[in-house]
């Protein structure tokens, strides 16, 4: 479909585009589209832009990466058809590895995911293995990479469904996701919940990753140190209360 660049929805439709161009190949599941669909509505809620509590939060999960010595990006169907370079760029600047997990288990599209990260540039893909599991989680989703997931102390989750981080959590690794919805179990169970849309957050965040890794790991510790991931909710909620203003 042909969107005018004058539609006063023109950026979202375009956003919504490449969502439907991931179901049609194959990268993105049917479900994916609802999940999209509820993203757009708190979006929207939101103003459709980065507030100061999306800015901390980024600033935390750079930080958060950086230290850590095991960081691992999960991928799904949604963020794969969204954010495919940009997930193959913090890959490469944090050395982590890309990790396949889905909640709506198909090996046909594991392979398609994988392919299309290595079509972006990826360089580092991993799957997930049916022998290496984690704890405290009975979906598709606990099957995970040895060389990943299994060993990861920060695993970077965005879009996510819900159980997963809490069983993360559990097995002792820190979550960073991204989730437009601040009342989702995932953005209550994270470590850092970064309110945005995945399409203006993840730049930020590599821009973000890039400044940070120039500078001194003493202020990496201080920048998590302050860090409140409750306070982040609170002010996106607040903001969400606002939205009749607008
Ligand atoms: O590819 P699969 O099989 O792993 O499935 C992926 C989805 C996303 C379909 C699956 O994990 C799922 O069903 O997720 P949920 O439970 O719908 O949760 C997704 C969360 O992401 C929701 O809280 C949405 O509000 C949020 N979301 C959707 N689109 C965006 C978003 N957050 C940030 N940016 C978006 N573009």
């Amino acid at each position: 479909m042909k969107v005018p660049k004058s539609h006063p929805r023109y950026t979202s439709l375009k956003i919504r585009e490449r969502i439907v161009k991931g179901v049609e190949l194959g990268i993105t599941s049917l479900a994916g589209l609802t999940a999209h669909g509820r993203g757009e509505a708190f979006d929207y809620l939101l103003g459709e832009k980065t507030h100061p509590f999306g800015k901390d939060a980024i600033e935390a999960a750079a930080a958060m990466l950086i230290l850590a010595k095991h960081p691992v990006i999960s991928v799904n169907g949604n963020t794969a058809a969204l954010v495919a370079k940009e997930l193959v760029a913090l890959s490469k600047l944090l050395n982590a590895p890309l990790e396949v997990n889905l909640f709506h288990t198909s090996k046909t599209r594991e392979r398609k995911i994988n392919d299309y990260l290595r079509n972006n540039g990826a360089t580092n893909v991993l799957l997930p293995e049916r022998k290496v599991t984690i704890k405290y989680l009975a979906s598709n989703r606990k099957y995970v990479n040895k060389n990943g997931i299994a060993i990861a102390d920060v695993v970077f989750v965005p879009l996510e469904d819900g159980d997963r981080t809490e069983a993360l959590i559990k097995n002792g690794k820190k979550v960073i996701t991204v989730d437009l919805n601040p009342l989702s179990r995932t953005a209550k169970h994270a470590t850092i919940t970064i309110v945005d849309n995945i399409i203006r957050a993840l730049p930020q965040l590599i821009t973000t990753v890039k400044r940070l890794q120039k500078g001194e790991w003493e202020k990496l510790e201080d920048i998590l140190k302050t860090y409140r991931n409750k306070k982040v909710l609170v002010e996106a909620l607040q903001q969400i209360a606002l939205a009749y203003r607008r």
